[in-house]
This record gives C-alpha cells, structure tokens and sequence, in this order.
C-alpha cells in the first residue's frame, strides 16, 4: 500500500496515528502575571489532538528566555502544573504532544525580562527590527554577548526545561534550533561572530546546539526528541554565508542520537530579497533519521513528499488553527476554514477556539 497522511508512523518512541503533525504556534494566549498555561489554552489543544502529533507553541525555558507579551513559560511550579492540564486533557482524546523548548536570544526586549536585563546573544549584534511588547512595537536593542563561562549555564536552564516538561506530562520535547532564536543565532554567521570555540567554524557555531541537544537526549531518551531547524528562513534579520554547508553539517551531526526526528522549515518568513538556493534533497539524505517537513504544505504535497520518501510526517501550521480537525478534512476532501491573522497573536477564545469542526 503506498503511504500517505493517513498512515500511522513511529518517530523514535512516539508512535503517531497519523503523519499530519500541528506545527508549533505562537498564540500569546497564557495567564499573566506568571506566564501560565491555563484552560482556555487547554481546550484549544484538545480540540486539534486528532493531529498525529502536536508540537506545542514556542515555550520559555527560562525567564531570560522569553521575548513576546503572554507567553506560557515552562519553568516555575505554576507553569509546570498549567501544561500538566494540557498534556492531560490531550492524552485523553487521545492525542500526543511534545513541548517545544525555545530561547529567544536577541529577539527580545528589556521590558520583558528579569530586571529590564539586555536581551543575550552570541554576539553584540543588533537586529533590524522591532520587538512586541506588552505596551507595543520598541526597536530591537542591542544584545549582550554570552561570555564563554555562561554557556553551561545556557545548556542547563535547557536541562531543567526538558525535565519539566517530562514532570508536566509530554510525549517527549523539540528543540527550537530555527527562525533566528538563541540556538539558530549561534548557527548562523550573521548573528555568531564569535572568536571562541562557539564562532568561526560551522562545527564551532553547531556546539551549542549540539550540546543542548545532548543533554535534553539525557534527559529524555534521544528518541523522545526532536529539532527543528530552518536553512534559509530570513524572519528575525538571519542569514548566513553557506547555509547548504552549514545545515549538511547540522544533519550530519544530528544524525547519530538517533532522535524522534528532524524538523524542517522549509521556507521563509517575510523575506524582502530572494533567499538562496538550497538542496532540501540533499539535507534529507544527510539526515539518517525521521524527517519532518514544514512549509505551507497543502494535501497533495504532503502525501506526495510521503510517498517519494522526501518526509516521513509533514507539520501544518496555519491550516490547524482554523480548522481543529484538519486530518479529517483532508481525509473527506472538505472544504478549509480560512485563518483569521488578526486574532493570531493574543486576544481570547475568538479566533482561538471557536472555529468549527465539520457538522
Ligand atoms: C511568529 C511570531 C512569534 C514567534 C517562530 C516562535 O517563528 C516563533 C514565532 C513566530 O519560531
């Protein structure tokens, strides 16, 4: 039988019922003070656990982690206890769920920090751009460089994240390695100039996600966890010289956890020049492993790439947000619920879990 969406897939240890995975989703949704998951967030996530898997919003590690108003951080009692409601009422439809552990590095702002702290960075690089804030639009600042001896510290809050997350119920956990946060500003060179043994080289700018990689895989079993990575994503001021060199690399290293998966963003956000050519085809030969593939995939995309071997699951962003039961549409050929963007970031139950399922 060919495959297609449809069928079930095993990504490490996480078995899926199908290959349609609910992209991660930046919703800004979360109870404030305190940055807690609550039961509004809770009943929108039920709502989509038919996807085969759902990769949670972008999540905090840390309080000098986050970057954007109402966040649901994963690092306080409080916090932990909000998600535990989630996994919860996912698991109960049924459904599986990973966190996806995020530091957003220079996307940040003071006003959002611990003591209006400068936001951190491999380097004192400021991008172009503005931050969202709770009082609204302020210019990107300029980061604070990481010093060297800070790293483990970095590697560490990633660590207490993981177990976190293991002690709020998930499925297993993703590493936002893409779309210009902390990990992905050290892969590459627009962002790292560093000169220590985290600059200059692609297997230098790799070591800190490859570390954090590792001591998540200690906390988890490598095969509860994924990455995600985005080649050539512009979005938050990236570039780099060689990304076709960099991410072969990235895939390779990658390689042998033996992770849950690889997940790719396959496009770029709000790019103003033509981005660079890269081989997506030679990437997924040089991981050994699982891939998933992101990018404004429609059905017969999606189960043409799964047919062809080219992905072995294919994450949908905005299509889940309109409609919660996005695989049986697909399933049925039924018509799509269109996304309301101006609901997207923040706001209530509008625009959030009020879309319909068919009749
Ligand atoms: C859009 C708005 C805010 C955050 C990402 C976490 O791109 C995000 C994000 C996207 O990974």
């Amino acid at each position: 039988m060919a495959k297609d969406l449809f069928n079930p897939v095993t990504l490490g240890r996480i078995e899926l019922a199908n290959r349609m995975v609910m992209a991660p989703l930046t919703r800004n949704r979360a109870t404030v003070p305190g940055n807690i998951a609550n039961d509004l967030m809770a009943t929108y996530y039920a709502q989509r656990a038919s996807a085969g898997l759902i990769i949670t919003e972008a999540t905090p590690i840390s309080p000098m982690a986050h970057g954007y108003p109402a966040l649901p951080g994963i690092s306080t009692p409080e916090q932990i206890a909000g998600w535990k409601k989630i996994t919860d009422a996912v698991h109960a439809k049924g459904g599986k769920i990973v966190m996806q552990l995020w530091h957003v590095g220079r996307i940040s702002h003071p006003s959002l920090l611990p003591d209006n702290a400068l936001p951190v960075a491999p380097s004192a690089i400021k991008p172009a751009g503005q931050a969202f804030t709770y009082t609204g639009l302020q210019d990107y600042v300029t980061p604070r460089a990481l010093v060297l001896e800070e790293l483990p510290g970095i590697v560490e809050e990633y660590r207490q994240a993981a177990q976190n997350a293991k002690d709020a119920g998930f499925d297993g956990v993703e590493v936002h390695s893409a779309n210009g946060y902390l990990l992905d500003q050290f892969l590459r060179d627009g962002s790292n100039h560093r000169t220590d043994q985290y600059g200059g080289s692609i297997a230098n700018r790799s070591r800190l996600m490859l570390e954090v990689v590792a001591t998540v895989c200690k906390v988890w079993g490598a095969e509860r966890v994924g990455v995600r990575i985005s080649p050539i994503n512009p979005f938050n001021d990236m570039h780099d010289s060689n990304p076709q060199a960099l991410f072969n690399h990235v895939a390779e290293s990658l390689s042998p956890f033996n992770l849950a998966y690889l997940h790719v963003m396959e496009i770029g956000i709000g790019a103003t020049e033509a981005l660079p050519k890269f081989d997506y085809a030679e990437l997924r030969r040089a991981y050994k492993g699982s891939y998933m593939a992101n990018g404004s995939y429609d059905k017969a995309r999606g189960n043409a790439a799964i047919a062809s071997g080219q992905a072995d699951c294919v994450a949908y962003g905005v299509p889940f947000i309109a409609n919660p039961d996005l695989v049986e549409r697909f399933r049925k050929d039924a018509p799509l619920s269109a996304a309301d963007q101006s609901t997207f970031y923040g706001g209530t139950e509008k625009g959030y879990t009020d879309y319909l399922t068919l009749a």
